[in-house]
């Protein structure tokens, strides 16, 4: 090969090269990045786009609906909070039956169970060996029985992941406010993660009454070493609330936030309406803080308690009420985390049970026809990383494909044809959250004659916003982002009938 050659071999290489690189998306993507005090508005911004969610917390997102069963000794003695005395023979659910919880779960499209393995009572559904206060001295099974066991099986048997709550908090544990309480922390959750098969989450929950018990004011529980176990043992599962991957959203109302932000500062007000708008992230950079990617749970009761009351029956949620809750947290980027209650025979009640099928239909049926799938697209800007107009890659039903404009075209529209007029009254919307999180506002309006007439509106989108609105019967739609974080990203776009 002649130099001349050479040189234009190395020149093409390099080329290709860079187009490559380029093609392959932001290189820069963090977990967590430090604000500093001199930052301007516009390096804030670009910081906190470059803020992604982890392999993990992008799997647990993808699950949307989330189920929670609060079981234990709280069942049989009536309480939602009970103080590690109790009887454990007093804990014996004789027709129990997980296949039966887990098959109304499936029905309602639950996709991760979470049991509560142990609540603040200290009292273990499966047979520690760390503690006496478990389900091995129990009425249930003549104590031969192990409630995990039969759950974690069943989830997996039905297709469903399997997570565990380990209340730090433990009024039964001698130990507990002391040092030595972690080591029995970390063998019970050493327990959990290696004799039950894959554990895809661990909640970490932050009760601890200081009224009910004075050792939680001295309390110092060795986080490092829990989260280190989990990651080591468990290294796809998720750390809620106390942990590092998922946040609690505040309330235990099924309330979403209007602006719900995935990339929020360290220490925010957990209670506050507003913790990641470019003002919370102002403060937080005149104060020195690191922004993270901690994504949003909605954890509710079916039921106004958490654990099973008779008097409960009566307070079984609506359909209308859960669906409200549905589109508050799942359309409002969080996970909905639902807790249904298995009473004292080891069973989910009727009224549970009926609710549950209920819902499962209407969601299923709901988003089963997409209007916009396939439909065409143009928008008013689209990256020159594309060589055509991406915008139809919003309505392919792939979420892994996006539309993007360049660095800088912050606002921009998408117009959908729909083909011919269609009638629907909820719309989808989906960012490429693995690109950070940036619309920050957005229209929808529909084509009325030679008029364009808005139709909803909203804030952030994140991983999936859904919208409800009158019937509205049009042939062209279009989606106005009219505020974003340096360029926006939408991967889908969908309009539905609710089918309630
Ligand atoms: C709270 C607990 O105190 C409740 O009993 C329940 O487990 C709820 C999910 O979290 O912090």
């Amino acid at each position: 090969m002649n130099l001349y050659r050479f040189k234009a071999v190395i020149f093409g290489l390099l080329v290709g090269f860079i187009i490559i690189f380029s093609l392959s998306g932001p290189t820069y993507a963090v977990e967590s990045i430090k604000l500093e005090p001199a930052d301007t508005m516009d390096e804030i911004v670009m910081k906190a786009v470059q803020v992604t969610p982890s392999a993990r917390q992008l799997e647990w997102q993808k699950i949307e609906f989330a189920a929670f069963l609060h079981f234990g000794v709280n069942t049989f003695t009536n309480k939602e909070w009970g103080d590690g005395a109790e009887d454990e023979k007093i804990f014996n659910p004789t027709k129990l039956d997980a296949r039966q919880w887990v098959g109304a779960l499936k029905d309602a499209g639950v996709g991760l169970v979470i049991l509560t393995a142990k609540h603040h009572d200290g009292f273990c559904l499966w047979p520690s060996k760390y503690t006496e206060h478990s389900v091995k001295n129990s009425a249930w099974k003549d104590g031969k029985g192990d409630v995990v066991r039969e759950v974690a099986d069943a989830a997996r048997e039905a297709g469903m992941k399997f997570g565990v709550y380990l209340s730090p908090w433990d009024r039964h544990e001698k130990t507990f406010g002391t040092p030595e309480y972690n080591t029995y922390y970390l063998n019970q959750l050493h327990e959990l993660l290696t004799n039950y098969g894959e554990i895809s989450e661990v909640w970490m929950d932050g009760a601890c009454g200081v009224d009910l018990d004075p050792r939680c004011k001295s309390l110092k529980y060795d986080f490092d070493s829990m989260f280190k176990l989990v990651r080591t043992l468990a290294p796809n599962a998720t750390i809620a609330i106390y942990g590092p991957d998922v946040r609690w959203v505040g309330n235990e109302a099924g309330k979403g936030r209007e602006s719900e932000w995935s990339v929020v500062p360290d220490g925010f007000d957990a209670l506050a309406q507003d913790i990641g708008s470019r003002e919370k992230l102002l403060e937080a950079a005149k104060a020195g803080k690191t922004i993270k990617w901690y994504p949003a749970e909605v954890d509710v009761s079916i039921r106004t308690g958490w654990f099973y009351h008779k008097f409960d029956d009566f307070a079984v949620k609506s359909l209308d009420h859960l669906l409200d809750i549905y589109y508050d947290s799942v359309g409002g980027n969080a996970q909905l985390l639902l807790n249904v209650p298995p009473d004292n025979r080891g069973l989910f009640n009727a009224a549970d049970v009926k609710v549950l099928k209920q819902l499962g239909k209407v969601i299923k049926e709901t988003f089963k026809t997409n209007l916009a799938l396939g439909s065409a697209a143009k928008s008013s800007s689209s990256c020159s990383c594309d060589l055509v107009d991406s915008a139809a890659k919003t309505t392919d039903g792939d979420t892994g494909t996006y539309w993007t404009t360049d660095d800088g075209v912050a606002a921009a529209d998408i117009e959908y044809d729909l083909g011919a007029p269609k009638t629907f009254d909820v719309a989808m919307l989906q960012e490429y959250i693995k690109d950070g999180q940036r619309v920050e506002e957005f229209y929808i309006d529909a084509l009325d004659g030679s008029d364009w007439k808005q139709i909803a509106g909203a804030t952030t989108i994140g991983y999936k916003k859904l919208l409800r609105f009158n019937p509205v019967t049009a042939r062209k739609v279009r989606l106005r982002i009219t505020k974003s974080r340096i360029r926006p990203t939408i991967s889908e776009f969908g309009l539905f009938v609710s089918k309630k």
